[in-house]
Formats: structure tokens, sequence, C-alpha cells
């Protein structure tokens, strides 16, 4: 007899691992290819195993924005979802479940790792069954991201299919504690969740010298603030507005707003309300954030929720201290005194007063700069990457104990 959990292929289980010397595994990888947190985080740690010798196949419905190049051990499948004319909406979980199920067995994974409960821990439970149903079995590691949990607060018929895959999966990660914290809360979870934060990866995320952009945005030397989203209601964008307007008018200065995303057309006909077009420049979605990061002298992030604050963490890797909501996993990220300051969702007078305090002293600027840095440096790829790696290995390594 076999259950969901528990594999009964002996001769393909990892019995082959010891701990103390490398191993490569075969990692497929499943996300949203978009500019999302959690795409950008799948993709990164796909290519950072690879970068160490696994190989690691994506699987998603298009090229995931960050893996622009070619690179050795990585390998992309696409998930053909045909639209035929019977279909309203084509069923991508299908066409999603087959594709796993060929890329496991074709490729000989040994462990699948998705990113984002809806819908990919359901599906990766319905291909491990179909896997199983022919003498495969593959681990599952499911990470959860943010708002495929807080999703479900808004939205209860998502539930039982998150609580089920969930409670299926062969590993679990929250990417915070205060995630993990909310998942425990809102479902009924039987299995642990290890926290493994957010990363960044400081060979590209680092402070450079971009003064020639300075010079166009702010040729007064205004200071320079900026917020970077999926501009959705979540991330309170016209609040970012609210604090900037009340900013200038203290201290000189101009706002990036980088990203695109539903809120946009309300929050640029803020900018006009106030009478402040002039100092804020849209962006819409960019590439090379780090370049314009290079320039900034405060990061505003007054999210309503916000499971970890990847935006947060890539400002103050370039050396932007933070001024956050203390929303979620913020706090985690941004210490309050120290690489910049939290407020209540929705303050924005608090939030603005910091930021005029913190952008009128140069000496604490610099400071809580070098301080951002410190603690952005706590959340280095190269910390983090190996707490997945021993993750990896214990969910492989659980799985044989089971059936020795
Ligand atoms: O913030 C978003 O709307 C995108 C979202 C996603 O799922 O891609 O980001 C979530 O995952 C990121 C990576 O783990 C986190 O850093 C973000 O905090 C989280 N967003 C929210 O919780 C709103």
């Amino acid at each position: 007899m076999f259950n969901d959990q528990c594999p009964i292929f002996k001769d393909q289980l990892p019995s082959r691992r010891p701990r103390s010397s490398f191993v490569a595994m075969k990692i497929g990888i499943v996300c949203y290819p978009t500019y999302g947190g959690s795409g950008v985080i799948a993709t990164e740690l796909g290519l950072g195993l690879a970068r160490k010798g696994h190989e690691v196949h994506f699987i998603t419905y298009r090229r995931p924005v960050r893996l622009a190049h070619f690179h050795e051990n990585v390998f992309y499948h696409e998930v053909d979802n045909e639209d035929y004319p019977l279909f309203e909406y084509p069923p991508y979980d299908t066409a999603l479940a087959s594709t796993i199920v060929d890329v496991v067995q074709y490729h000989n994974l040994d462990l699948l790792h998705v990113h984002y409960a809806i819908p990919h821990a359901a599906v990766a439970y319905m291909a491990k069954k179909i896997l199983i149903s022919q003498g495969r079995y593959v681990p599952v590691v499911t990470t959860l991201h943010g708002t495929d949990i807080t999703l479900v607060g808004n939205n209860r018929a998502f539930a039982p299919v998150v609580e089920f895959s969930i409670n299926k999966s062969d590993g679990v990660t929250a990417v915070s504690q205060s995630l993990k914290n909310d998942t425990q809360r809102l479902f009924h979870i039987e299995r642990d969740i290890r926290v493994v934060y957010n990363f960044i990866d400081f060979e590209r995320f680092r402070k450079v010298d971009k003064d020639h952009f300075k010079k166009i945005i702010a040729p007064d030397g205004e200071r320079i603030l900026a917020h970077t989203s999926n501009f959705r209601k979540v991330k309170r964008v016209e609040d970012v507005v609210q604090i900037f307007n009340k900013v200038r008018q203290q201290v000189p200065s101009k706002l990036l707003m980088i990203g695109d995303g539903p809120e946009r057309q309300n929050t640029e006909r803020l900018c006009r309300e106030l009478g402040i077009c002039d100092d804020v420049r849209f962006l819409g979605k960019q590439d090379a954030i780090e370049e314009l990061l290079a320039i900034c002298d405060l990061f505003l992030i007054p999210s309503e929720s916000e499971s970890f604050g990847l935006a947060a963490l890539e400002a103050m890797a370039c050396e932007v201290p933070v001024i956050s909501s203390n929303s979620g996993g913020l706090p985690e990220v941004n210490i309050h005194g120290v690489t910049g300051y939290l407020s209540d969702v929705g303050n924005t007078e608090e939030m603005a007063a910091y930021a005029i305090q913190l952008l009128q002293d140069e000496a604490q600027l610099q400071q809580f700069r070098k301080n951002a840095l410190a603690q952005a440096q706590r959340f280095d790829l190269h910390n983090i990457l190996p707490d997945y790696e021993a993750y990896y290995e214990e969910v492989l390594e659980r799985s044989a104990i089971k059936v020795e």
C-alpha cells in the first residue's frame, strides 16, 4: 500500500545522497513567469541552483522575465495551452499537469518545487498521482508567497483546494514568519512549514554609479523617492502619492513610480488633482530596476498586506532606506529606526513625517543607507540558497526513510 506522501519505488529514491558531498539534483520549478515577486524568486532560485551544478527545468506558460539568456543546466518547458472554441476558459491546470508528468518522466526529475499555491500546488498533486499510477514518485515542495494565502481571506472559494494541496505537499516553505503564521491561522495545516526568506542577488542589486540619470531626473539636486510594484489595490499606490505630496512641501524632491497595473490610472489622476505631475514620473515596467534604485534616497512601500516585500529588499540592497507600513512580513525586512521606518497601514501623515525627518538629516540618511545594506546582506542569495538545497535534501531523505 502507498499513500500520497509516501514513495514506494525504492530504486528511484535518493539513498545515493551522502550529506557531506555535493550531489546534483534534477529539479522542476513551476511558477508564474510574470514580473511578480514569486516568479522573480522562483527564476533566480532556479538560476542559482543551476550555477551550483543542479539541473533545473522551468515549467510554465511563458518564458519567465528573468530567464533572458542561455544557461548551462537550465531547461525551459512551455505549457501548451491551446484554446479550443469549446472552452470559455482554456484548461491551463490540465495542460500544466500533463506537462509536469511528461517532464518528470522524460528528464527523470528528483523533485518538483512549485511556487504559489494556486493552482500550482493542486496541479502538482494531480501530476504526482498520475506519476504514481505510472510507477514513479516525485516529491513536491510548495512555496507560499503571500497572495496565494491572503487572497483566500477574501475568497473562501479557494480555501478547500489550497488547504488540501498544502497538506498533500511533501514540503512547504513560506517566505516569512508572518506568512507562516497567517497560513496556520487561516487553514487547518497538518504539516510543518519551513520559513525560507526571499533573497537578493548582489551581483545585480548593488549601488552603481548612475549620476547621469540623477542629473536628468533631479537636475537641481532634489531628493529622489521611489516606489515599485504591480500597482494593485493591495499596494496602496495612492498612499505613495499622498506621502510624496507632503514630503515635497518640505523637501525639494522627485518621485519615480516604477511598474504598472490596475491602479495606475487612479494614481495618475490623483497626481493631476494635487498638481504635482511635474515632480512625478511614471516609468512603467522596467527591467533594470537596480539602475533606478541606484539614484534613489528613499523607497516607499505602504502596502495593505505584504508577505515579505521583495521590492523593499531590492531597494535596501542598493543602499536605499525604506518607509513602509508594518503589515505582514515587512517588519522582518525593514527595521524601524535602523533601515527606515514603519507605520500603521494608511497613516500617510506619519510616513511623510518620517520621510521628511530622514531626508533633512544627511548624516542620519547616510547611516540608514549603510544599515539598509547590512540588513539586506542577511538575505544574500548565497545565504538563502543553501537553505533551499538542505530542505530539498531533507524532503528527499524523509521520503526515502519512509519506505525503509
Ligand atoms: O506583490 C505582489 O503582488 C506579487 C506577489 C507575487 O506573488 O508574485 O508577491 C508576493 O511574493 C513576493 C515573493 O515572495 C513577496 O516578496 C511579496 O511580498 C508578496 N506580495 C504580497 O504579499 C502582496
